[in-house]
């Protein structure tokens, strides 16, 4: 069984809102980031928590150790589950961020490496298996790995054992949700489910793909 996560990066609290009405029954959790929280504010954060799931804090925090507990902090205080953070920080930056998320009993993921093409120009060379080492040291919850990368995916499996693992990119950017979801806790999809003509249809689809 693998988690299908909703990416949330609509612009628009109604449309949100009336997204997660159709996708909620069918999701494992939500996931918002700066697009939504920048135009709707952190409040947004209270409304989807009445659809009574888990919220992911997608803010890739990336500063130092202080600044990463003062995001961290507002994060968690506003209801949020869990924090994704960058780890190319350093230890102490994300051990801020997991010391918190486990004050709140709450969870940190740590980008090990990214999804989109470009992402290999500075993710390569042993760098992603670097941060993933990072946040098995600081006791992460888990990684974030790109779904468009099966192999990498696999490769950073090995590394951080039985911590969870969840990849974005299936869908639009072009990833394979049948070579990935196997080998992941759980899946990110935003615009293959928000942007297709029924959302409804749609996160069915993947939920079926999810489940069995
Ligand atoms: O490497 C990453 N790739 C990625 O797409 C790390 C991420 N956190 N994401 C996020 O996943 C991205 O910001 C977006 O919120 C979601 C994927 O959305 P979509 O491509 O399915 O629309």
């Amino acid at each position: 069984m693998t988690k299908l996560i909703l990416a949330l990066d609509v612009l628009d609290k109604d449309r949100a809102i009336k997204i997660c009405n159709s996708c909620a029954p069918y999701i494992d959790a939500i996931k918002i980031g700066y697009p939504l929280v920048l135009s709707a504010g952190l409040g947004i954060a209270r409304d989807l928590l009445k659809f009574k799931l888990p919220l992911i804090a997608d803010f890739k925090v990336a500063d130092i150790p202080n600044t990463n507990q003062l995001i961290a902090e507002q994060v968690f205080s506003a209801g949020f589950s869990a924090i994704i953070c960058h780890a190319f920080t350093g230890r102490d930056a994300v051990q801020v961020c997991v010391d918190s998320a486990h004050l709140h009993d709450g969870e940190c993921f740590v980008v090990a490496e990214m999804s989109h093409p470009g992402a290999t120009e500075f993710f390569h060379g042993g760098v992603a298996e670097r941060l993933a080492q990072v946040a098995l040291a600081c006791r992460a919850d888990g990684i974030i790995v790109p779904a468009t990368r099966p192999e990498r995916v696999k490769k950073l499996r090995s590394i951080i054992g039985e911590k969870k693992i969840y990849a974005p990119g299936v869908g639009t950017q072009g990833g394979d949700l049948r070579t990935i979801v196997g080998i992941v806790d759980g899946i990110i999809v935003g615009r293959a489910i928000y942007e297709a003509d029924n959302p409804a249809t749609a996160v069915k689809e993947y939920h079926r793909s999810c489940k069995t």
